[in-house]
C-alpha cells in the first residue's frame, strides 16, 4: 500500500516542471469535469455505487440466511429420521433393525454430502458475510466427515463400528467357579462383581475374560476401520482422523495445553495412587501388591481402573458410608431432575418420561452403556440406561440428565451449533457437554447435601469427615485423569500410524503403565485388545471430551458456587469442596446462560461468559483437594511411602504368552471357531479394500 501511494507522487512530481504541461494538465481535468457532469449516468456516482454494494450485500446476507434456513430444516427432520433407527436398534439389537439403521445411515450421510455440496457453492462468498453467526455456521458445514467416503467404503465403516459396538455390547462371560454358565453381562454382573468382590481370583478371571470376550474379538475389525477412517480424514483434508477429532477444538495449541494440564495434576494423582498402592497391600498381601511397583488393574472396582470410588471401603481414612438402599431408578431420575429445577433450569418433557429406557429391559440385547439421546426436533430427548441402584450410577444419571438439559437449553439453534446432536463423525468441543451434569453432582456429592434428600444420617461436620469426603471425590475425580487422557493419546498414535499396529496392545499398556501406573493382572500380548475392551473405541467415541470435562467442570463449579454465595476464597468456613449450589436461581441462570450458545462461539468465549476465564485451568482441582493434598502427603510420608512406581516385569510382548498358546483360556464365552471366523472375514474385507 505505502509503495503504490510513493509512486504515485513520484508521478506527479515529474510532470510539474512544465507550465505548458501543467496548464494542459487542468484544462484536461477541467474538462473532463464538465464532461462527465452533463453527461455521466447519476446511477454511477461514488455515493451511488456504495448504496448498492450495501445493498448487493445485504441482499447477500439475507440469501444466505435463508440458505441456511432450508437447510437446516431439512436436515434436522434427516437427522431425526437416522436418530430415531439408532436408537431402535441401540435399544433392541435384531438383524431387522441392524438393517433398517444402516439404510438410514447412509441415507443421512447422502443429505450430509447433499448439503455440503450446496454449502461449497458459497465458497467464495461465505467468507465475506458480515454475520460471525452465519459465517460460523458456513465454516462447521465446509468440513463433511466420514460422508465423504465413496459408498461402498462408508457402508464398510459403518457396518464396522456397529459390528464393533454389538459385539461389545453383547459379550457374555462364563462363571468363576462354574464355567458352563456362561450369561454374564457387563452391566450389571460383571460391574456387580468389580464393585463388591474382594476375591483376588474371581476379579482376575472376571478381568480377563471380559477382555477376552470382547476386545480380543474386535482387534481385527479395528485394524480396517482405522483405514477407512484414515481414508475419510484425508478426505476432508486432514492428515488422519486424530487431527480431524481435534480440529473442532479449535486451537493451535490444545494437544500442548492438555499435556500441560497433565503435568500440573499429575502430582496429586501420584499422592493418591501410593496411598491407595499401600491400603490395597495391606488388604491382598506384599506378594501381590508391591512398594514400588504399578497396581494391578482389577482391584479397583472398575473394569478399566478410571473410576476407583467403588474400593472406598478398603481405603476411607476414617470408615463409615452413605449408601442409597431404598432408592429406585425412577427416583433417581426425579432427584436429578429436581435439582436442576431447583436452579430454576428445565425440567425434562413429558416425550422423555414417555420414551426414555431407565432400567435394563429382560430378554432382548441392547446396548446397556448409559447414553443420553437428542433426535433434533426439539421435542424428542431420551435417556438410555440400564440403571442400577448405586451411588455411581445416581452420578451417571446426573451426567446423562446435564446432556439432556444442554439439548433443551440450546434447542432453538440451528443443527450445527446443537453440538453433540447430529449422528455425524465431526465432533465439536465436547469437554462442556460432558460437564455440566457433573457439575451438579459435585453439589449433590457433598455430605450436606445428601443428608437433605436422607441419604446421610449422621453429618458431623469436622476435619476427619472432610478428609473421608475428600478422598471419596478423589477416588472417583482424580484417578479418572490419566484414563481420560490416555484413550485419545492411544487412538491419536493409532490413527497417525505412531503406533503400529502390531504393537498395537503392548503400546497401549505402555501409556497405562506410565500414567496410570497399573499393570494387568497376567501378562498381555499382541493376541490381545484390550482398548477394545472399553466402550468408546468399539463404538468410536472420542473420549478427550470426558478429560477436558473433569478439568473444566471444577472451574464451572468454582464460578458458579460464587454466583450462589456458597463459596468465598477468604473464608476458610466456606472451603470450595463444601459448595452446593442446590436452589441457587443466580447460578443457574449464569448456567443456563452459557449453555444456551450451544457451539455458536469458540469455547474460550463460552468460558468467559460462565467464569471469566479463557484457559482450562487445572489450578481449580489443586484447590478444591487442596487439604486432601496436604493430609495424603503427611499420611504418605509417615508410613514410608515410596511416591511413583516402577517394574521390570514384562507387561506386554508381542508372543501369545505360552500358558495361553498350550489352550484356549476357559470362562470366556466366545469359541476359538468365532474367534477365526470373525478373523477370516475381515481378512476377506481388508482384501477387497
Ligand atoms: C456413561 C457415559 C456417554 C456420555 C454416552 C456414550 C458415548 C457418548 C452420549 C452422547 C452425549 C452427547 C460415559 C461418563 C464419564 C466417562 C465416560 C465413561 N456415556 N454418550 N450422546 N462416560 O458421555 O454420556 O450419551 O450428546 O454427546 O461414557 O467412560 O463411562
Ligand atoms: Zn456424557
Amino acid at each position: 500500500m505505502r509503495t503504490r501511494e510513493a509512486a504515485g507522487a513520484t508521478y506527479i512530481t515529474g510532470k510539474q516542471d512544465d507550465p505548458a504541461c501543467q496548464f494542459l494538465s487542468v484544462m484536461l481535468i477541467l474538462w473532463f469535469c464538465f464532461v462527465y457532469g452533463v453527461t455521466a449516468n447519476p446511477q454511477e456516482s461514488p455515493a451511488h455505487l456504495a448504496g448498492q454494494a450495501r445493498a448487493e450485500s445485504e441482499q447477500l446476507e439475507e440469501d444466505a440466511r435463508n440458505f441456511l434456513n432450508e437447510l437446516d430444516a431439512r436436515g434436522s427432520q434427516e437427522c431425526t429420521e437416522a436418530t430415531m433407527s439408532n436408537w431402535k436398534y441401540a435399544s433392541d439389537i435384531t438383524e431387522e433393525h441392524r438393517e433398517e439403521k444402516a439404510a438410514a445411515q447412509l441415507k443421512y450421510a447422502a443429505w450430509e454430502k447433499e448439503a455440503w455440496g450446496r454449502v461449497r457453492k458459497w465458497n467464495g462468498k461465505w467468507e465475506t458475510l458480515s454475520d460471525p453467526f452465519l459465517r460460523r455456521q458456513f465454516k462447521f458445514m465446509s468440513v463433511l466427515g466420514t460422508a465423504a467416503l465413496p459408498k461402498q467404503d462408508l457402508e464398510k465403516y459403518n457396518n464396522l463400528v456397529t459390528e464393533m459396538s454389538t459385539i461389545y455390547s453383547t459379550a457374555k462371560v462364563c462363571q468363576y467357579k462354574d464355567p458352563k454358565s456362561c450369561k454374564l453381562e457387563l452391566e450389571p454382573d460383571l460391574t456387580r462383581i468389580l464393585r463388591t468382590s474382594r476375591d483376588y481370583g474371581e476379579l482376575e478371571h472376571v478381568w480377563k475374560m471380559w477382555r477376552y470376550s470382547s476386545g480380543r474379538r474386535i482387534r481385527d475389525h479395528y485394524k480396517l476401520f482405522v483405514r477407512l477412517a484414515n481414508k475419510a480424514a484425508k478426505l476432508n483434508g486432514f492428515d488422519n482422523m486424530g487431527e480431524m477429532w481435534v480440529y473442532p477444538y479449535e486451537s493451535e495449541t490444545f494437544r500442548a495445553d492438555l499435556a500441560e494440564l497433565w503435568e500440573q495434576l499429575k502430582p496429586l494423582y501420584q499422592q493418591l495412587h501410593a496411598y491407595v498402592r499401600r491400603k490395597l497391600r495391606e488388604k491382598y498381601g506384599e506378594r501381590r501388591i508391591s512398594r514400588r511397583g504399578p497396581i494391578p488393574a482389577h482391584l479397583m472396582g472398575n473394569m478399566w481402573s478410571q473410576d476407583w470410588s467403588e474400593v472406598n471401603d478398603l481405603a476411607v481414612p476414617f470408615p463409615g458410608k452413605a449408601s442409597i438402599d431404598g432408592y429406585t431408578p425412577r427416583r433417581m431420575f426425579e432427584l436429578s431432575e429436581e435439582f436442576f429445577a431447583s436452579l430454576n433450569l428445565t425440567r425434562m418433557p413429558s416425550e422423555f418420561w414417555e420414551h426414555s429406557i431407565i432400567e435394563k429391559p429382560q430378554g432382548r440385547d441392547l446396548v446397556c452403556h448409559a447414553s443420553a439421546w437428542d433426535f433434533c426436533n426439539g421435542k424428542d430427548f431420551r435417556i438410555k440406561q440400564c440403571t442400577d441402584v448405586t451411588m455411581s450410577d445416581l452420578l451417571t444419571v446426573h451426567h446423562e440428565m446435564g446432556h439432556i438439559e444442554y439439548y433443551l437449553q440450546y434447542k432453538h439453534l440451528p443443527g450445527v451449533f446443537r453440538s453433540g446432536a447430529n449422528p455425524g463423525d465431526v465432533p465439536h468441543a465436547g469437554g462442556f457437554h460432558e460437564a455440566v451434569g457433573d457439575v451438579l453432582a459435585l453439589s449433590v456429592a457433598t455430605p450436606k447435601h445428601l443428608q437433605k434428600i436422607g441419604l446421610l444420617q449422621e453429618v458431623h461436620d469436622d476435619q476427619e469427615e472432610d478428609i473421608n469426603f475428600l478422598l471419596k471425590m478423589a477416588l472417583e475425580k482424580i484417578t479418572f485423569l490419566p484414563f481420560g487422557y490416555l484413550m485419545d493419546l492411544w487412538r491419536w498414535d493409532v490413527f497417525s500410524g505412531k503406533t503400529h499396529e502390531d504393537n498395537w496392545n503392548c503400546a497401549w499398556w505402555d501409556l497405562r503403565f506410565k500414567l496410570q501406573g497399573i499393570k494387568p493382572p497376567v501378562q498381555r500380548s499382541e493376541y490381545d485388545f484390550d482398548p477394545g475392551a472399553k466402550y468408546h473405541i468399539p463404538a468410536n467415541v472420542p473420549y478427550i471430551r470426558y478429560f477436558v470435562s473433569f478439568v473444566v467442570q471444577f472451574q464451572f463449579h468454582k464460578a458458579l458456587c460464587m454466583k450462589a454465595g456458597e463459596y468465598d476464597p477468604l473464608n476458610p468456613a466456606k472451603p470450595l469442596h463444601k459448595c452446593d449450589i442446590y436452589q441457587s436461581t443466580d447460578a443457574g441462570n449464569l448456567l443456563g446462560k452459557m449453555l444456551q450458545l450451544g457451539s455458536s462461539k469458540e469455547w474460550p468465549e463460552a468460558m468467559e461468559a460462565l467464569t471469566g476465564g479463557r484457559r482450562m485451568d487445572a489450578s481449580v482441582i489443586r484447590e478444591y483437594f487442596k487439604p486432601l493434598e496436604n493430609w495424603l502427603k503427611k499420611d504418605n510420608e509417615r508410613h514410608g511411602e515410596f511416591v511413583g512406581w516402577e517394574t521390570d516385569e514384562v507387561l506386554c510382548t508381542s508372543e501369545l504368552p505360552r500358558e495361553e498358546a498350550k489352550s484356549e483360556p476357559s470362562g470366556g464365552a466366545a469359541p476359538a471357531l468365532g474367534l477365526m471366523l470373525v478373523a477370516a472375514v475381515t481378512l476377506l474385507h481388508s482384501l477387497s479394500l
